[in-house]
Protein backbone atom coordinates (compact mmCIF):
# COMPACT_ATOMS: atom_id res chain seq x y z
CA UNK A 1 0.00 0.00 0.00
CA UNK A 2 3.03 2.33 1.16
CA UNK A 3 4.37 1.64 -2.77
CA UNK A 4 0.96 2.23 -4.70
CA UNK A 5 1.07 5.76 -2.94
CA UNK A 6 4.41 6.59 -3.14
CA UNK A 7 5.14 6.26 -6.54
CA UNK A 8 3.07 9.20 -7.86
CA UNK A 9 5.14 11.42 -6.17
CA UNK A 10 8.01 9.82 -7.48
CA UNK A 11 6.76 10.62 -10.81
CA UNK A 12 6.12 14.29 -10.05
CA UNK A 13 9.84 14.66 -8.97
CA UNK A 14 11.39 13.27 -11.69
CA UNK A 15 9.05 15.10 -14.54
CA UNK A 16 9.62 18.38 -12.87
CA UNK A 17 13.58 18.07 -13.54
CA UNK A 18 13.13 17.62 -17.37
CA UNK A 19 13.41 21.01 -18.43
CA UNK A 20 14.47 21.64 -21.94
CA UNK A 21 12.47 20.48 -25.15
CA UNK A 22 16.16 19.06 -26.47
CA UNK A 23 19.44 18.49 -24.08
CA UNK A 24 22.64 17.01 -24.41
CA UNK A 25 21.98 13.06 -22.90
CA UNK A 26 25.09 11.29 -23.92
CA UNK A 27 28.73 12.28 -24.88
CA UNK A 28 31.59 10.08 -25.91
CA UNK A 29 34.71 12.03 -26.32
CA UNK A 30 37.58 9.76 -25.19
CA UNK A 31 37.02 6.02 -26.65
CA UNK A 32 40.57 4.69 -25.84
CA UNK A 33 40.66 1.48 -26.74
CA UNK A 34 36.97 0.86 -27.54
CA UNK A 35 37.05 0.76 -31.35
CA UNK A 36 33.39 2.88 -30.92
CA UNK A 37 33.90 6.37 -32.25
CA UNK A 38 33.01 9.48 -30.69
CA UNK A 39 29.54 10.79 -30.79
CA UNK A 40 26.96 13.20 -29.16
CA UNK A 41 23.45 12.19 -28.55
CA UNK A 42 20.55 14.84 -28.11
CA UNK A 43 17.34 13.77 -26.72
CA UNK A 44 14.16 15.74 -26.49
CA UNK A 45 10.78 16.10 -27.94
CA UNK A 46 9.99 13.45 -30.83
CA UNK A 47 10.19 14.44 -34.79
CA UNK A 48 11.53 18.24 -33.33
CA UNK A 49 12.98 19.81 -36.41
CA UNK A 50 16.71 21.34 -35.74
CA UNK A 51 16.93 23.99 -38.17
CA UNK A 52 19.04 26.19 -36.55
CA UNK A 53 20.29 24.17 -33.91
CA UNK A 54 24.36 23.83 -33.87
CA UNK A 55 26.53 21.91 -31.35
CA UNK A 56 29.59 24.03 -30.17
CA UNK A 57 32.96 22.83 -28.63
CA UNK A 58 34.04 25.46 -26.23
CA UNK A 59 37.60 24.87 -25.46
CA UNK A 60 38.75 24.92 -22.17
CA UNK A 61 41.62 26.21 -22.72
CA UNK A 62 41.44 30.00 -23.57
CA UNK A 63 37.65 29.55 -24.19
CA UNK A 64 37.71 29.64 -27.82
CA UNK A 65 34.63 28.24 -29.97
CA UNK A 66 35.33 24.95 -31.81
CA UNK A 67 34.23 21.83 -33.91
CA UNK A 68 31.17 23.91 -34.35
CA UNK A 69 28.28 21.06 -36.15
CA UNK A 70 25.05 22.90 -37.73
CA UNK A 71 22.25 20.28 -37.66
CA UNK A 72 19.78 22.56 -39.85
CA UNK A 73 17.38 20.29 -41.79
CA UNK A 74 17.62 17.04 -39.67
CA UNK A 75 14.48 16.26 -36.71
CA UNK A 76 14.90 14.25 -33.70
CA UNK A 77 13.90 10.54 -34.01
CA UNK A 78 10.32 9.42 -32.91
CA UNK A 79 12.13 7.81 -29.72
CA UNK A 80 13.70 10.99 -28.95
CA UNK A 81 17.02 10.95 -29.74
CA UNK A 82 19.50 12.49 -32.15
CA UNK A 83 23.47 11.02 -32.69
CA UNK A 84 25.96 13.07 -33.92
CA UNK A 85 28.41 10.60 -34.67
CA UNK A 86 32.48 10.96 -35.41
CA UNK A 87 32.22 8.24 -38.12
CA UNK A 88 29.86 5.69 -39.85
CA UNK A 89 31.19 3.13 -36.75
CA UNK A 90 28.68 4.21 -34.01
CA UNK A 91 25.60 2.51 -34.11
CA UNK A 92 22.42 4.44 -34.99
CA UNK A 93 24.08 7.36 -36.18
CA UNK A 94 21.62 9.80 -37.59
CA UNK A 95 24.55 12.44 -38.69
CA UNK A 96 27.70 11.69 -39.70
CA UNK A 97 30.49 14.49 -38.93
CA UNK A 98 34.29 14.05 -38.18
CA UNK A 99 33.97 17.17 -35.43
CA UNK A 100 31.66 14.90 -33.76
CA UNK A 101 35.39 14.03 -32.13
CA UNK A 102 35.58 16.32 -29.24
CA UNK A 103 38.42 17.38 -26.72
CA UNK A 104 39.36 15.27 -23.71
CA UNK A 105 38.33 17.33 -20.62
CA UNK A 106 38.30 20.09 -19.11
CA UNK A 107 36.11 21.31 -21.72
CA UNK A 108 32.52 22.03 -22.46
CA UNK A 109 30.09 21.56 -25.08
CA UNK A 110 26.89 23.49 -26.10
CA UNK A 111 23.76 23.20 -27.66
CA UNK A 112 22.34 25.96 -29.24
CA UNK A 113 19.05 26.85 -31.22
CA UNK A 114 18.27 30.24 -33.27
CA UNK A 115 18.34 32.40 -30.31
CA UNK A 116 21.73 30.93 -28.18
CA UNK A 117 22.37 28.45 -26.02
CA UNK A 118 19.91 25.76 -24.73
CA UNK A 119 21.96 23.56 -22.83
CA UNK A 120 25.37 22.46 -21.55
CA UNK A 121 27.85 19.90 -20.33
CA UNK A 122 31.70 20.74 -18.98
CA UNK A 123 34.38 17.97 -18.33
CA UNK A 124 37.23 17.38 -16.34
CA UNK A 125 38.70 19.78 -13.90
CA UNK A 126 38.60 23.36 -14.96
CA UNK A 127 40.62 24.88 -12.27
CA UNK A 128 43.10 26.27 -14.72
CA UNK A 129 40.61 26.02 -17.65
CA UNK A 130 37.03 27.98 -18.69
CA UNK A 131 34.00 26.18 -17.80
CA UNK A 132 31.19 26.62 -20.37
CA UNK A 133 29.08 24.00 -19.36
CA UNK A 134 26.47 24.50 -16.16
CA UNK A 135 27.35 25.11 -12.60
CA UNK A 136 29.55 22.38 -11.97
CA UNK A 137 31.21 19.85 -14.10
CA UNK A 138 30.85 16.19 -14.82
CA UNK A 139 33.56 13.91 -14.39
CA UNK A 140 36.05 13.11 -17.40
CA UNK A 141 37.09 9.69 -18.03
CA UNK A 142 38.67 7.08 -20.88
CA UNK A 143 36.65 4.73 -22.51
CA UNK A 144 33.55 5.78 -20.37
CA UNK A 145 30.58 7.96 -21.86
CA UNK A 146 29.04 10.22 -19.57
CA UNK A 147 25.38 10.92 -19.70
CA UNK A 148 22.47 11.44 -18.00
CA UNK A 149 20.99 9.41 -15.63
CA UNK A 150 17.74 9.06 -16.62
CA UNK A 151 16.87 10.03 -19.83
CA UNK A 152 16.73 13.98 -20.23
CA UNK A 153 17.09 14.33 -16.56
CA UNK A 154 18.26 18.37 -16.35
CA UNK A 155 18.76 20.44 -12.98
CA UNK A 156 21.27 22.65 -15.02
CA UNK A 157 24.02 20.96 -12.75
CA UNK A 158 26.33 18.92 -14.95
CA UNK A 159 28.02 17.49 -11.77
CA UNK A 160 24.47 16.25 -10.69
CA UNK A 161 22.53 15.12 -14.28
CA UNK A 162 25.83 12.97 -15.30
CA UNK A 163 27.12 10.04 -14.46
CA UNK A 164 30.39 7.77 -15.95
CA UNK A 165 28.38 4.96 -18.19
CA UNK A 166 30.44 1.70 -19.15
CA UNK A 167 28.64 0.91 -21.88
CA UNK A 168 27.92 3.80 -24.48
CA UNK A 169 24.45 3.91 -25.92
CA UNK A 170 23.99 5.92 -28.88
CA UNK A 171 20.57 6.26 -29.86
CA UNK A 172 19.59 4.09 -27.47
CA UNK A 173 18.65 4.62 -23.43
CA UNK A 174 21.54 5.42 -21.14
CA UNK A 175 20.98 1.86 -19.53
CA UNK A 176 22.32 1.05 -16.37
CA UNK A 177 25.78 -0.47 -17.09
CA UNK A 178 27.25 -2.82 -15.38
CA UNK A 179 30.10 -0.77 -13.99
CA UNK A 180 29.80 2.87 -13.37
CA UNK A 181 32.03 5.22 -11.82
CA UNK A 182 31.36 9.02 -10.73
CA UNK A 183 33.12 12.28 -10.74
CA UNK A 184 35.64 11.12 -8.42
CA UNK A 185 36.42 8.59 -9.99
CA UNK A 186 35.58 5.98 -8.38
CA UNK A 187 33.50 2.23 -9.61
CA UNK A 188 30.27 1.59 -8.10
CA UNK A 189 27.86 -1.04 -9.30
CA UNK A 190 24.60 0.43 -7.73
CA UNK A 191 21.80 2.04 -10.15
CA UNK A 192 21.26 5.40 -8.36
CA UNK A 193 21.90 8.31 -11.00
CA UNK A 194 23.10 10.95 -8.78
CA UNK A 195 26.81 10.53 -8.00
CA UNK A 196 27.99 13.46 -6.11
CA UNK A 197 30.78 11.48 -3.77
CA1 LIG B 1 38.15 13.14 -28.58
CA1 LIG C 1 20.59 22.07 -18.89
CA1 LIG D 1 22.30 6.85 -24.81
Amino acid sequence: MKILISLPIFLFIQLNSFAGELVINEVFYDPGTTGLGCFVELYGKPNLKLDGYKLVGINGNGGAEYNIIDLSGYKVKPNGFFVVAQNKSVPNADLVNAKADYQNGPDSIQLHDKEGKIDAVGYGDFSNAVFAGEKEPTLDVIGYSIGRRPDGFDTNDNSLDFVGLAVPSPGRPNMPAMAEVNRKGKLTQTWAYIKQN
